[in-house]
């Protein structure tokens, strides 16, 4: 059915309405100049960032990426939100870094303002964030969409890190996370010709998990964060964890960081509460306790 709900506040247009029924827009939200928040899903419990600067094919400028790490600081802290989609438009999830803002910086600027470091914000959030790419996914774009936990992509997307192009290279981690999902050879072509992958080969190298019609992508994001959103919140946190660690650590380290982290499971109610719905045939009361 298709349904939007409004609780508090005005609907700015966002994404494919279909689906969604939203539960409150924060007051911060409405004065977001280059992003747009909502609260969407069946439950209202999954927060849908939708970055917005058209004009610029969702360039990451300064401002933009002060008000994202706002945006998902919020959701972060807000118990009703149980995963967060991140996106852009058609034609451009993000084209990248902004490079006129870049353009007359220096080496001494960059070691004394620690030039773009608040990016790594993105990656200290503890729920899921789910990147719904659509269009040009590029440079700091796609890097953005890889300090995400899921990629989900639609059949028009374009990952890329051309930064060689413009005589630099990758700086929030092209160079780092491409190579460990795509591998060497891979994430070497990708980075030293400055060449697009299409949504098919991302999805064949394991950058992206699935690929939807351009038009169907936010819907199957949100409908993926709603799935998440039926599990302990707590127990979500602690498996994002356990897989985030996988990529910082070594094999024997991550192990035994995991099954630590699964004893700790058994000093939680929704734990208990997970297996004895399960013994008792019913479905899972999950209090985050
Ligand atoms: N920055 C600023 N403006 C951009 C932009 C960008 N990255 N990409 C596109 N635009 C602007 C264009 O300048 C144009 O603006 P006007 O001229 O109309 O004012 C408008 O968007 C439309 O772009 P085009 O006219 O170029 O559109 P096309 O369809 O012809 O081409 C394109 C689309 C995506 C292929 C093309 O725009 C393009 O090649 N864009 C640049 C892609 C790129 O090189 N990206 C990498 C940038 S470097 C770090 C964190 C992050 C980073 C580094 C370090 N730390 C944490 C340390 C990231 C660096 C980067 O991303």
């Amino acid at each position: 059915m298709s349904f939007v709900r409004i609780l508090v506040g005005n609907v700015k247009t966002f994404a494919n309405p279909k689906f969604i029924a939203v539960r409150q827009f924060a007051s911060a939200s409405s004065s977001y100049e280059f992003i747009k928040t909502a609260v969407v899903g069946e439950k209202n419990n999954v927060a849908l960032v939708t970055l917005n600067r058209p004009k610029a094919l969702n360039a990451l400028c300064n401002g933009l990426m002060t008000e994202l790490n706002q945006a998902l600081q919020t959701f972060d802290k807000d118990d009703n939100i149980a995963a967060i989609v991140l996106t852009g438009s058609e034609k451009a999830f993000a084209a990248g870094a902004d490079i006129k803002e870049m353009q007359n910086n220096t080496y001494s600027n960059s070691i004394r303002t620690n030039f773009l470091a608040d990016w790594t914000n993105v990656t200290r959030i503890q729920k899921p964030i789910i990147a719904a790419v659509n269009g040009y996914a590029l440079g700091g774009g796609c890097e953005l969409a890889m300090m995400c936990d899921i990629i989900y992509a639609g059949d028009k997307a374009k990952f890329g890190q051309p930064e060689i192009a413009i005589g630099t290279i990758p700086g929030a981690g092209g160079t780092q996370r491409l190579t460990r999902v795509v591998g060497k050879s891979k994430a070497m072509e990708i980075c030293l010709t400055g060449n697009m992958i299409d949504a098919t080969e991302a999805e064949k190298s394991g950058l992206v998990s699935k690929v939807f019609p351009a038009d169907q992508l936010v819907d199957n994001a949100v409908k993926l964060g709603e799935k998440i959103g039926t599990h302990s919140p707590l127990i979500v946190q602690l498996c994002k964890e356990s897989v985030n660690t996988a990529y910082e650590t070594t094999l024997q380290e991550g192990l035994k960081f995991e099954k630590r982290t699964f004893h700790a499971t058994f000093s939680t109610k929704d734990r208990l509460e997970g297996m004895t719905a399960f013994v008792e045939k019913r479905a899972p009361n999950f209090k985050s306790e």
